[in-house]
């Protein structure tokens, strides 16, 4: 098995990081100084930075600082794609590049264009990219766009995008998070009437045991890893649950904290590896077990929640047999597990992908849900469920709006603000968007940051869907995949101002509701350009009728934040920020067992087992971020937490390896519905059965099934055979 280079998550390596990267960055010092302004961190929704200043987390604590912010801020530092590269090489070329080819090539600094049948792209003048861009939006019917985001823009570019959208007559507006948490909105708004955590930072200071499921903190939200020591300090415990043991979420050590950089903090307590895909069954198991020791807090039951009686009777009907062999764990652990979460008083239950990445995604946090309701751990501090949310803005961008049809309230408030009238359709979800390009329904896209191509499953489907729009519009602070294989028929790309390079203040949401406002700066290297806000601005003012709003007023962020405090729910606070008024966002979070349900009451709910069976023979598959990524930005090749120094391996247990007759290093082919790939077998200790690969690469042999619920592709479950290739070169001899 390979061993990793190192024994713990964080450590030394992480501090030697940190000095390699400065150095690229133009000097440790300017590094520093700009991961110090008062600007939200760009990396994770945990929240960082703001006016407390960078590095500092809600509660004020300093220095909160990881890998990751380090990458993304380095990587914004780096030098400018030159002119002669565009004349130089043609797109031929650079679609053969990897993603971290395109992310080392360093920052776009000017608007470049690409027509059908063009070799190369070439540079062109900002009025010339807009003029295009214009063009193709007037020229297409409303409902033959879309407007996508990811989560790294500003609440300010996010709330003008869906205006500008609604203004222009569509609803085909969404954002990443379909790929990402929906699942767990679709869930919790069922459960409490909200779509995000329950709780705020501080409550995390509060629990007694927090259950960490379906997620990999140490490598994507390392901040939370000071949280949970920090909380095993205090004598509480952590559960884990994941088919595969992260180094990490074992044991950590936090370069800002002398005891844990010197001895290595432990983190679990407890760890469970289910199947991939198996945590509904094993979530039951749980709460059969908790049942029959009675530990279901039936006062909370009884009088904060619904929906109980059905949920045991469900219970009662399963058979121990039955959850022991769709969940991979023993009856004897699922006890275990529920002595455990007995024994808190205060837990806080927090997931991620490996939760939402399913077709039973709504139904996987529905279950974890139902033993949180059960234990009462909603409604009081230190208790809670938490979505371990993804982009830094990926909340914001949402609650302002980049989302299909609006809620009632939202859309009535835009109208009397703008006195125009809303679309009515239903409009386009991410991947409802992606199937209408590849039926050719598309005829122009406004893309605000992210990679779409490379976050879809399916990538030869993606790629000929994305090809077939007639203009694709992106804004973007460096070039990526996308940009080629997911370019329309024309493309243009217009070069964005990352958050800390902006004139003007702009705000963010964390994942904990918490909004804050970043100061800017000054551009991080030389070039053309331009904030987000101007650019969407000039868009529509080349495609709307000019009666329609006042421009000059929406290129002021302070006057788009008091548009929004009056339009967005929650927001009302937003107008005031500049006065000292970072907020928490009011009605979200719950510390008080009053939910905002109906009733007011939190509600339990049946989760069935799943479907999902692979095939004698057949394998799980879940794909998942390396220690040296960001989503499809792809910084450095080697996993380091994991051992993996390359990135198309497929991590498999020793055990099947050997009944594959295989070994550490040899190719296998992995074969889905959807395609083939060659990768190198890597020995991890994964629950046997289940496989993992690297997304986006993986993306290639990814089906297009959704969880019909949320419109979440499964990217982490997916069945596949493996064989060895030299059994695949003996056959087709
Ligand atoms: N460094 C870094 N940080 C990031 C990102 C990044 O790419 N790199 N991306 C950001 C974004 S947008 C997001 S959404 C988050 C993603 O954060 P995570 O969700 O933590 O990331 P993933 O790597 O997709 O998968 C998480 C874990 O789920 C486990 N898992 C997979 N399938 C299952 C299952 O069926 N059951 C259970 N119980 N566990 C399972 C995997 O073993 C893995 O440990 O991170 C954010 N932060
Ligand atoms: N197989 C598989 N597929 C997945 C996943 C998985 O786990 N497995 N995860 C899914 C998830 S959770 C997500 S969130 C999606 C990711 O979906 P996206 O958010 O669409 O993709 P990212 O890779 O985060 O986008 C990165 C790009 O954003 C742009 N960018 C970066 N910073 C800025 C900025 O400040 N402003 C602007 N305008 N642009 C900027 C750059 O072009 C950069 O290359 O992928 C999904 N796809
Ligand atoms: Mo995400």
């Amino acid at each position: 098995m390979a061993r990793p280079r190192v024994r713990s998550g964080g450590g030394l390596a992480a501090l030697a990081y940190t000095l390699r990267k400065g150095r690229e960055a133009g000097g440790v010092i300017s590094l520093y100084r700009r991961l110090r302004s008062n600007n939200a961190c760009k990396t994770c929704a945990l929240g960082m930075g703001g006016q407390s200043g960078g590095m500092v987390n809600e509660a004020g604590h300093f220095p909160e600082v990881c890998k990751k912010s380090i990458q993304a801020q380095a990587g914004d530092m780096a030098r400018t794609i030159s002119e002669r590269f565009f004349a130089r090489t043609p797109i031929a070329e650079m679609a053969a590049a990897s993603a971290a080819e395109f992310e080392r090539l360093g920052r776009l600094a000017f608007p470049v264009i690409a027509e059908e049948g063009d070799t190369h792209f070439r540079r062109i003048s900002w009025d010339e990219a807009l003029q295009r861009t214009v063009e193709a939006l007037r020229d297409a019917s409303p409902d033959q766009t879309f407007f996508y985001a990811s989560g790294r823009s500003s609440n300010e570019a996010a709330y003008l995008l869906q205006l500008i959208a609604r203004a222009y007559g569509t609803n085909n507006v969404h954002n990443c998070s379909y790929y990402c948490h929906a699942a767990s909105g679709v869930a919790l708004g069922k459960v409490y009437g909200s779509g995000t955590s329950s709780v705020v930072l501080d409550d995390l200071d509060r629990a007694d045991l927090a259950l960490v499921i379906g997620a990999n903190p140490a490598s994507n939200h390392p901040r939370l890893i000071t949280k949970l020591i920090n909380l095993r300090r205090r004598g509480g415990r952590v559960m884990v649950i994941n088919p595969l043991r992260e180094l990490g979420l074992e044991k950590f050590r936090v370069p800002s904290d002398w005891r844990s950089m010197l001895l290595g903090s432990k983190i679990s307590d407890l760890y469970l590896q289910p199947h991939v895909g198996g945590d509904v069954a094993l979530l039951k198991g749980i709460l059969k077990a908790l049942a029959e020791i009675d530990a279901v807090d039936t006062s909370f039951v009884s009088a904060c929640t619904e929906g109980w009686e059905e949920v045991e009777k469900d219970l009662s009907a399963s058979q121990w047999p039955e959850l022991e062999a769709a969940s991979g764990v023993t009856r004897a652990e699922m006890a275990d597990a529920a002595r455990m979460l007995a024994s808190a008083e205060r837990g806080i239950s927090m997931w991620a992908m490996g939760l939402t990445h399913h077709v039973h995604g709504v139904d996987n946090v529905l279950a974890l849900a139902n033993l949180s309701l059960a234990r009462g751990w909603l409604g009081n501090a230190g208790a809670g469920l938490l979505p371990i949310r993804g982009h830094s803005n990926v909340q914001g961008v949402g609650s302002c709006g980049v989302s299909p049809k609006l809620k009632a309230a939202f859309a009535e408030k835009m109208e009397e603000a703008y006195g125009f009238r809303m679309p009515t359709g239903e409009g386009q979800d991410t991947y409802s968007s992606m199937t209408a390009a590849h039926e050719g329904a598309i005829r122009a896209c406004i893309l605000l940051g992210g990679n779409l191509f490379a976050s879809n499953p399916d990538r030869l489907w993606a790629s000929n869907a994305l090809r077939r729009i007639g203009m694709s519009c992106s804004i973007t602070t460096k070039l990526n995949e996308g940009h080629v294989h997911g370019r329309g028929r024309t493309a243009v790309i217009l070069p964005a101002l990352a958050r800390d390079e902006e004139a003007q203040a702009t705000t963010q949401e964390s994942m904990f509701n918490f909004v804050r406002l970043s100061d800017g700066g000054t551009p991080a290297v030389r070039g053309e350009m331009r904030s987000e806000v101007d650019i969407i601005s000039s868009i529509a003012e080349g495609v709307l009728p000019s009666r329609v709003f006042d421009w000059s007023s929406l290129r002021s962020h302070s006057k788009l934040r008091e548009e929004i405090s009056k339009v967005v729910p929650g927001y009302a606070a937003l107008g005031s920020i500049e006065d000292g008024g970072e907020f928490q966002i009011d009605g979200r979070t719950f510390h008080e067992p009053r939910f905002s349900t109906d009733h007011g009451r939190a509600v339990f709910h049946v989760t069935p087992l799943p479907d999902f069976d692979p095939a004698e023979g057949e394998f799980r598959l879940m794909t998942l971020r390396s220690e040296g990524q960001f989503n499809t930005v792809v910084y450095e090749e080697e996993d380091l937490y994991r051992g993996n120094s390359r990135r198309d391996v497929v991590m498999m247990s020793e055990e099947d390896a050997r009944s594959l007759g295989v070994g550490e290093g040899d190719r296998v082919v992995v074969e889905s519905e959807t395609g083939s790939m060659v990768a190198v077998a890597a020995i991890a200790q994964i629950r046997p059965g289940s496989i993992a690969m690297y997304y986006p690469e993986a993306n290639a042999i990814v089906p297009r099934r959704l969880d019909e619920r949320s419109k979440t592709p499964a990217f982490k479950s997916i069945c596949v055979k493996v064989r060895p290739l030299a059994e695949t070169a003996q056959s087709v001899a």
